[in-house]
């Protein structure tokens, strides 16, 4: 159907173009600060096609001994970057929550990377929603529902769309299938940008 769970709000469009361009250049910095690095699957070590980093006091990471949130980035062992103060309003202005995020997770997708579906279960609360920024080329994003197995939807997200996942939509089944290359010319050499703003611990 064409019916969003409760707690999904889908916001296309949120950010202006000038406005996406200037969170590029800001996330520009803060990548050469903190590096994209490829996790790997737990136990197996398959790399994962999504680079990631992290931006804010706990970072999500996943290696050989599991996924979790930690203070550092695995490779550097620095302190993530702080949050910018653009990321940081907009979860005022649509996260819901009193507390401030803790994690802004940082993917990037080359054309051909994807992200099977999966449920964000790491965190300590799920109190608090996941925000999600898309920049860059088009992602076919698949949501189910929050059992394993059931009927699920696609919906497409462009540059510049915000998605929020609160209450039930929060502990929804998920995933990248494709991305759609050459769709956007926001970032110089392709591909797309998801940032999500994260509560990790209790509040
Ligand atoms: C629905 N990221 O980082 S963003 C992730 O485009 C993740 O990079 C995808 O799944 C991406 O964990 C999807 C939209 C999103 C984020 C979190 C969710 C949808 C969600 C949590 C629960 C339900
Ligand atoms: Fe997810």
């Amino acid at each position: 159907s064409n019916d969003f769970p409760k707690g999904f709000k889908y916001l296309p469009g949120y950010f202006s173009l000038e406005e996406q361009k200037e969170l590029v250049e800001t996330l520009r910095y803060l990548v050469k600060e903190a590096p994209l690095f490829t996790p790997v699957m737990p136990r197996t070590g398959k790399p994962f096609s999504v680079r990631m980093t992290n931006l804010g006091v706990l970072g999500w990471v996943s290696d050989r001994n599991g996924y979790r949130y930690q203070p550092q980035h695995p490779e550097s062992g620095q302190p993530w970057p702080e949050i910018p103060e653009v990321l940081q309003s907009l979860w005022k202005q649509v996260g819901e929550c009193e507390a401030a995020p803790e994690a802004c997770l940082v993917n990037y997708y080359a054309a051909t990377a994807k992200m099977g579906m999966h449920q964000d279960r790491d965190e300590k609360t799920f109190e608090a929603p996941v925000v999600s920024v898309s920049l860059g080329d088009t992602a076919v994003f698949r949501l189910g529902g929050v059992k394993r197995g059931g009927s699920t939807q696609s919906l497409k997200l462009s540059s510049g769309d915000v998605v929020v996942l609160g209450g039930e939509a929060r502990l929804c089944h998920h995933g990248i299938d494709r991305i759609l290359g050459g769709s956007s010319s926001l970032l110089k050499d392709g591909g797309r940008l998801n940032l999500t703003l994260r509560r990790v611990s209790v509040f």
